[in-house]
Order: C-alpha cells, then structure tokens, then sequence
C-alpha cells in the first residue's frame, strides 16, 4: 500500500532538502507535485485540495524554526495533514481498534459487497479475539444467498478454534440472527459477528435485508468491509452505506494488493467513518490495527521512527551510547565497540524488522527478509569477535591466516566468516570516518539508512544496499 505515492513524495521532498532555505515559490512549486502524486495516488479530489490548501495555509508565512531546517518543516506540516486525513487528529494517534465495550454478547455486523472480504475479515477478528483478548467468539453467517456461504464460514471457524452456529436450512437472515444472539446469551458468549451476504453492487434489497438484521440485533460495530484495491470506488460503496445503513467503521482489505492507498486517505473525509482496521493478507493473521500517525509516517517515507525511538530507547544502554559516539567522533571505533553494538541491535528485536522501520530502507525490507539476515548472524559475528584476544580486538590488523584458522576454530564458524566479518568491520569504520567528515548535517541528510546497512554484507556476498 502506498508505495508509488510514498516513493513520489520522497522524490519532492528529496528536492527540498537540497535548498539551504525555503522561498514561497519553493513551498509552490513542491506542493503542486504534492497535488499530482496524491491525485495519481487517486485520491479524491476534494479531498486532495484541502489537504494541499491546508499545508499551503500553514507552510507560507510561519517563522523557520531554528533548530530545524525549513524541508523538514515542510515535512512536518504535510505530515500532520495526511494524518489528519486519515483520522487522527492533535494528539490523537491512537490506534482505532474495534470498540466492543458493551454488554455481553456483543453483536459486531459485517456489511459490505460481494468478494470484499467479509467472511474472512470474520474469521480474522474472531481468531484476533480469541488470542488476544481471550473473548469467547460465535461466529454466525447470514448469507443465504450464496450456497456455500454458510460451510464457508464453518470451515474458517474450524481453523480458528472458535464455534459457529449451527446451520439450519431454509431460515432468513433475520431468523439467523435472532437464533445467534439467543445462543449467544444462552451459552453466555463475549462476541457474535454476524457475517451478511454480498451483492455486486448495491441495490435496495440488500440495504433493506442489512437495516432489518441491524434494527433487530442493534450491532456495537457496524463494519462495512471494503476492497483497497477498487480505489475511489470502496469510496463510492462507503457512502452509500454510510447513507443507508450507517456503519461505525471501516475495514480495508487486500492492502497488500493495493499500490496507490488513495482510497484510505479519502474514506474518512468522504463518509466521516473511521477506518479500524486493514487486511493485509489471505492468511487468518493478516489483520491490522489502523493507526493514523503511523500510515502517514510510512507515506512519507520517514519510516516508522516513532516505533523505532522507542523501542531503541528502551534497549540501548544510554551510558554505553554515549560512550560509543564519543570514540566514533575520535575515530576510535574498536572491534570491541562492533560487538557491543551487535549486542544492542540483538536486543532490539530482529534485523530486518528493524531496517524496516529506518528512512528510505522500507523498500529493501523484503530483500533484506529474503536473505535471512536475522539474528542468528548477529549471534556468530559476536561469537567470533568473542574468540578474539584484546589484542586482536583493538589491532585487528594483525589477524592473518593462522590467527583467522583459530579464531573460526573458536568460534565454530569458518575462516570465510571471520573474512567477512574483519571486513564489515572495515567498512563500518570507514563509513564512521566519512561521518565525522561530514559532520551531523551529513548524517541527517544521509538518513539513519545510509548509517546501518552499508557495513553489511548479505549472505552470498550480496550487498543490501
Ligand atoms: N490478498 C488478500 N485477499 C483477501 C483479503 N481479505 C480477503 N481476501 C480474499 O478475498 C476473497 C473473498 O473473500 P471473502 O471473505 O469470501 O469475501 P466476502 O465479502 O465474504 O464475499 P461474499 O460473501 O461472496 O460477498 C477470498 O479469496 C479471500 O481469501 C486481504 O486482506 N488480502
Ligand atoms: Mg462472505
């Protein structure tokens, strides 16, 4: 999701970064490229035009801050427009999961067209539920429509664990409905998602049959189930049953399909519904919690920072931080120092997760899972480092043939390893003395991505970057 837009707008703002300082006319003219990458995004074009006004209004006139540059600025303010967009507002980023607090049984409906996912977005929640929140989840299909519908729902049922209500031939939706909740109550279930038919498109008979089970089973959640992929259609669909039913939320599915995103950023200015939650996925975990602030930093390409800050200051003994970024500027950097960073970024979860997460690097994350760059290599780098003596460490020019043989021996990897490593740790120092070179603006400029990956060959000799 988002790519082409996300790739887009890097490309303005990469543009911006260049300039020392802002004119008005440089605000203009990347704005403008703004408008056209959220319109080739296909956005609606509403929707578009008061965002672009609303960044236009906010970027000219407003006093550069010192401490930032004016791009960055720029950036800022884009940002909190597309979060705005997306349905988190001031302090508001939090995530929009669904809202189930009511009286048990808790009736969530499942409304939307043919094929948009409602089945398995029911199956999904209800293994979610299960697992996360240890709710007990019957599951109901209303769908008489389509004649397998209700043995569909059996069988993912099945997979998750979780029941689902008996079928009975020859009842209505509505019948189907009032017999779930009456279970429901008897046999005392947290959760019942009532799971409704499709149509190719949306005729009164289908709003008629959904508003009736809705006036009977009065659903906390009203789930209207979109297709990501249909673009400005799944926004057309959204309004109209927004207008005729009235849903409580939205869900995007096949976002794993869907390149452009524009859909998400019109939906909740278009039908004032707030999207809950993605599907990303066929698989029964492919469910996402819909998070504004995060979507926006992922269409900006600034990677999901935020996530990253905390999760690094959570782990990342700041003593030793500071101690390292001393020697770093002194052009001290020691084998010892690459294995103690090895150590933090093992407890920072895993690799690829990680350089996930950094500026610009979000597109080699596949690549990078591909190559299985996880933990286990950081475990036998540290190894070998570990089989080193503190001479070696602090002098690692010594290490020639005999000493490598030894090392590898010691460590139970190879001499070809230990190569590898001696020259990761190369490169690394190099990349550290071109960094001091360049000084901290450098750096900023170069992204946190140029620092990790380049130090880093892949499995195969191949180089991430
Ligand atoms: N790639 C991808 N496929 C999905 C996603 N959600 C659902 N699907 C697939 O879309 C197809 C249709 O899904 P269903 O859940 O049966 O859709 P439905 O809305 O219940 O369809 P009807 O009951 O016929 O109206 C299935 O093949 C699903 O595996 C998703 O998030 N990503
Ligand atoms: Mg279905």
């Amino acid at each position: 999701m988002f790519e082409a837009l996300s790739s887009k707008l890097n490309g303005v703002f990469d543009r911006l970064r260049r300039r020392g300082a802002l004119s008005e006319t440089d605000v203009q003219e990347a704005l403008r490229e703004v408008r056209v990458a959220l319109l080739e995004a296909d956005v609606a074009l509403p929707v578009v035009k008061d965002l672009t006004a609303r960044v236009r209004e906010r970027a000219v006139g407003q006093e550069v801050l010192k401490s930032v540059s004016p791009a960055q600025q720029v950036i800022k303010i884009v940002n909190d427009a597309l979060v705005e967009a997306l349905g988190g507002g001031e302090g508001d980023t939090g995530a929009r999961g669904l809202d189930l607090n009511a009286p048990a049984p808790v009736p969530v409906l499942m409304v939307g067209l043919q094929g948009s996912g409602k089945t398995t977005t029911s199956g999904k929640i209800a293994l979610r539920l299960k697992t996360r929140e240890k709710k007990k989840v019957l599951l109901a299909s209303l769908d008489v429509h389509r004649p397998a519908a209700q043995l569909q729902l059996e069988t993912l049922a099945k997979q998750v664990g979780v029941t689902s209500l008996p079928i009975v031939a020859g009842q209505t939706p509505l019948q189907i409905a009032e017999r779930a909740m009456d279970v429901a109550r008897r046999e005392l279930y947290d959760v019942v998602v009532l799971d409704t038919a499709g149509r190719l498109a949306i005729d009164e008979a289908l709003m008629a049959e959904v508003a009736q089970v809705k006036a009977f089973a009065r659903p906390h959640e009203t789930l209207l189930v979109v297709d990501a992929m249909t673009g400005q259609d799944a926004v057309n669909t959204a309004r109209a049953f927004q207008e005729k039913v009235g849903v409580t939320g939205i869900v995007m599915t096949r976002i794993d399909g869907d390149a452009r995103g524009g859909a998400a950023l019109s939906m909740r200015a278009v039908t004032g519904a707030p999207i809950k939650l993605l599907g990303a996925g066929e698989k029964l975990d492919a469910l996402e919690d819909f998070h504004p602030d995060r979507i926006a930093g992922r269409i900006l390409g600034m990677g999901d920072i935020v996530s990253l800050v905390e999760r690094a200051a959570e782990t990342i003994d700041k003593d030793e931080a500071e101690k390292l970024a001393a020697r770093m500027q002194k052009g001290q950097f020691s084998l010892e120092d690459y294995a103690s960073q090895l150590k933090q970024i093992g407890k920072m979860g895993s690799l690829s997760g990680i350089l996930g997460m950094l500026p610009g690097v979000g597109k080699m994350k596949q690549q990078i899972e591909d190559a299985n760059l996880d933990n286990s290599m950081l475990k036998r780098q540290a190894a070998i480092i570990g089989s080193m003596t503190p001479k070696e460490r602090r002098t690692p020019d010594i290490i020639k043939a005999s000493r490598k043989k030894r090392i590898a021996a010691g460590s139970g990897t190879s001499v070809q390893e230990v190569n590898k490593l001696l020259k990761n740790f190369d490169d690394m120092s190099a990349m550290m003395k071109r960094m001091n070179k360049l000084g901290q603006k450098g750096l900023m400029r170069g992204g946190l991505g140029a620092l990790l990956p380049k130090g880093m060959n892949l499995p195969g000799g191949r180089k991430p970057f």
